[in-house]
């Protein structure tokens, strides 16, 4: 599961820029709802933990011994560093970079290594490699939030086939 989930954090920079590809800024700055993200937003994010909220505690476990690992409160952190402020295309560049350096790096670690533990602060143990899967799924999670955008600006050109869903 471990190359599964690593082929998945490799193929995110591809499947976002195909996301996003023609999307104005207006477009990209819209929020589906007041308390969802726009892709602007979830661009920021995707670049502001890709150090901070992943690498730097997958490392931290490997350096370090049963290191405390800090929660990560990200509604307040898109407050906090201005989500909504971020140039998109420079947060996608930004990610993209990051994340080549990363998989690079992931792909050298060692069965011993990917075995170490750090000690979350709210959920408690939790491995290298675990981390690495909950990586991968907080990428599709946001990829999802991304498609969610999408399928909210369908939704007000369909009329009456509207009345065969209901927009969560
Ligand atoms: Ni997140």
């Amino acid at each position: 599961m471990l190359e599964a989930a690593l082929e998945m954090l490799a193929a995110t920079p591809e499947k976002l820029r195909r996301e996003v590809a023609g999307m104005s800024a207006s477009e990209m700055r819209r929020r589906p709802a007041p308390d969802k993200w726009s892709v602007q937003e979830v661009l920021a994010h995707l670049d502001d933990v890709e150090e901070l909220g992943m690498r730097a505690r997958v490392a931290a476990m490997i350096e370090g011994n049963e290191p405390s690992l800090a929660p990560f409160d990200q509604e307040r952190r898109a407050v906090e560093q201005r989500y909504d402020r971020r140039n998109p295309q420079k947060s996608f560049e930004s990610f993209v970079r990051q994340r080549r350096v990363n998989i690079k790096w992931l792909r050298t670690l060692k069965p011993r290594e990917l075995k170490r533990k750090g000690i979350h602060q709210t959920v408690g143990e939790v491995t290298a490699a675990e981390m690495i899967h909950e990586w991968a799924f907080h990428d599709l999670g946001h990829l999802r939030q991304i498609m969610e955008v999408k399928r909210y600006a369908l939704w007000p050109h369909m009329g009456n086939m509207q009345k065969f869903y209901k927009l969560s």
